[in-house]
């Protein structure tokens, strides 16, 4: 599969002297450039700086087996059954018509990016299509739940997709059972007991040894080149960070061998750096306590997370940096919302709840700090994140949002929202998105200007960003929640793959005389 920017060399740019392709990797020359500020007292120092860096991306897109945790799940099954409805390019009718499968709400699959333009106008081409990347069809799934219903029936438990897309995909998804997991009741709801049929037992170091296992096995069966491991299992509650037991990797280890208070979800997370395949989490909880995160960066391992942004959130990161960047001062942020899955039932519990609250609720604090015009130092907008379990809704999550503003001249402005929709239809995306941009990351090497060897990205991950609430970056480097500001991040640094500029959004070209 050609990227498009090689049909764009071969064809149109056949002597482009940045950019060369050998049999293995895309080479790139890039000059990377930044403006640096430095302040000492009133006296403010603005410097550009370029800085020259080669960008090598491997050629050969591998064939990636992704790991479900919580995979009898409405996430798990719905994606697995979404890819595999696209592998098979079904249709389905309902009554409103003829459906067929596809990728909307994908980064990469749905979305496009302006290449350019040139006397034709703008050129957009597929996201997809920019650099050498594993298409969703192509993906093989496995994973654990401690629920040992089969995917079949897990799809219908889900009451995600139509039924007539169901009986097609039942005979495929029915083979699928997930594996044992890791079943620490305390750290979810207890009304989650009733589904807890298909637990590991032995000690806690036992059952990593049994996930690694279960990472090799899957491995090797399927023959895939290589896995990434994907939390989308309940939320837990956040846990205590006891010094001397999550503090350091070597800690976490031995309160693992000596059976201390360590979440499932690090466990996992443990299980997989210890493999070497990268974890991402799509919960809120705090899974990468510092011991996981040193672990990730000893072993080169990349970790991301946390907790998918998919619909409300996603909005909040939207229309905060449009309020802000327009001038105009939100002043209180009211997020309620209801739904009827599996999840708004273990969010009903109040310390699940409030590991959601908690990253849902972070979202906006980079837009407010970027504007002390608006916001003296600490003030933030009210902000209140309600979450309800109404069994009769389902997957069809109902969210209502209240965002009130102060404009000119002491005048309020309020904007309502009301937004309907499939929870795990927003999910699944995203979670295709999250593991095709991990894989692409994991082919991408930069060498800056003087150095020998090629660096790859930080073990934590931020570019995952734009698909996250609360996103991890590494300590002392800038979070940013603007969503906007995230997928530029993206497009820009694939575009530097390519030798490309960045997108400036300036079209000068049309501009003067
Ligand atoms: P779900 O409740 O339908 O699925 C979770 C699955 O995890 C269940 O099948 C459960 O049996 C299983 N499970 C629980 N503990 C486990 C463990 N220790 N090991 C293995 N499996 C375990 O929830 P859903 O809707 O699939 O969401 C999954 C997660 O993704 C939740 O934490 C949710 O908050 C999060 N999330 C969902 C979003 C969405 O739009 N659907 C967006 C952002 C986050
Ligand atoms: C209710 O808030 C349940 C949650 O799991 C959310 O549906 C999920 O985190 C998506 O959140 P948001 O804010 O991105 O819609």
């Amino acid at each position: 599969q050609l990227s498009v920017f090689e049909f764009v060399t071969e064809r149109h740019f056949p002597r482009c002297p940045n950019v060369k392709y050998t049999d293995t990797h895309i080479m790139a020359q890039y000059s990377y450039q930044t403006t640096s500020v430095h302040t000492e007292g009133d006296r403010v120092t603005v410097t550009p700086r370029t800085t020259e860096m080669t960008f090598r991306t491997e050629r050969r897109v591998p064939r990636l087996g992704v790991m479900l945790v919580g995979w009898g799940g409405n996430n798990g099954t719905t994606v697995t059954a979404a890819v595999l409805a696209n592998k098979l390019g079904l249709t389905w009718r309902t009554k409103t018509g003829v459906k067929k499968a596809n990728y909307f709400g994908s980064l990469f699959q749905a979305a496009t990016v302006c290449l350019g333009s040139g006397p034709e106008g703008e050129f957009n081409v597929p996201f997809c299509n920019l650099l050498p990347m594993v298409h969703p069809n192509d993906i093989v799934f496995d994973g654990w739940d401690i629920s040992s219903m089969d995917l079949g029936s897990a799809m219908e438990r889900a009451q995600v997709f139509d039924w007539s897309l169901q009986e097609q995909l039942r005979p495929y998804m029915s083979s699928m059972k997930p594996r044992p997991s890791i079943y620490i009741p305390e750290f979810i709801a207890a009304n989650q007991e009733s589904r807890a049929d298909n637990v590991l037992t032995g000690t806690m170091a036992e059952q990593v040894e049994k996930i690694r296992a279960d990472i090799r096995d899957f491995h090797q069966s399927s023959g895939v080149d290589k896995v990434i491991v994907v939390w989308t299992a309940n939320t837990e509650r956040f846990c205590d960070i006891v010094p001397g037991v999550h503090d350091t990797a070597k800690n976490l280890l031995a309160a693992i061998q000596a059976g201390e208070e360590v979440s499932p979800s690090t466990m996992f997370a443990v299980a997989s750096i210890l493999e070497g395949c990268a974890y991402i989490n799509g919960s809120p909880q705090n899974t990468f306590v510092p011991g996981a995160i040193e672990l990730a960066v000893q072993k080169g391992v990349f970790i991301g997370g946390d907790d998918f942004k998919s619909g409300q959130t996603k909005i909040k990161s939207v229309l905060v940096d449009f309020l802000v960047s327009a001038g105009i001062k939100p002043t209180s942020i009211v997020s309620y919302n209801h739904l009827g899955n599996n999840d708004g039932k273990n969010l009903s519990a109040p310390e699940q709840f409030r590991s959601k609250e908690i990253s849902k609720s972070n979202v906006v604090d980079d837009m407010v700090q970027s504007n002390p015009i608006l916001y003296q130092p600490g003030e933030k907008p009210d902000h209140c994140v309600v979450i309800k379990y109404v069994p009769y809704v389902g997957d069809s999550k109902r969210a209502m949002d209240e965002y009130t503003s102060e404009i000119m001249m002491g005048g309020t402005n309020t904007i309502a929202m009301h937004n309907t929709c499939e929870d795990s239809l927003l999910a699944s995306p995203i979670i295709l998105d999250l593991v095709i941009l991990t894989e692409l990351c994991q082919r991408v090497t930069v060498r800056p200007q003087g150095e020998r060897d090629f660096q790859s990205f930080h073990s934590v991950l931020a570019l995952l960003s734009f698909l996250c609430k609360a996103p991890l970056v590494p300590s002392g480097t800038p979070v940013i929640n603007a969503f906007f500001r995230q997928r530029a991040c993206i497009e820009n640094i694939m575009r530097a793959c390519l030798s490309l500029p960045p997108q400036n959004h300036m079209l000068l070209e049309y501009k003067l005389e």
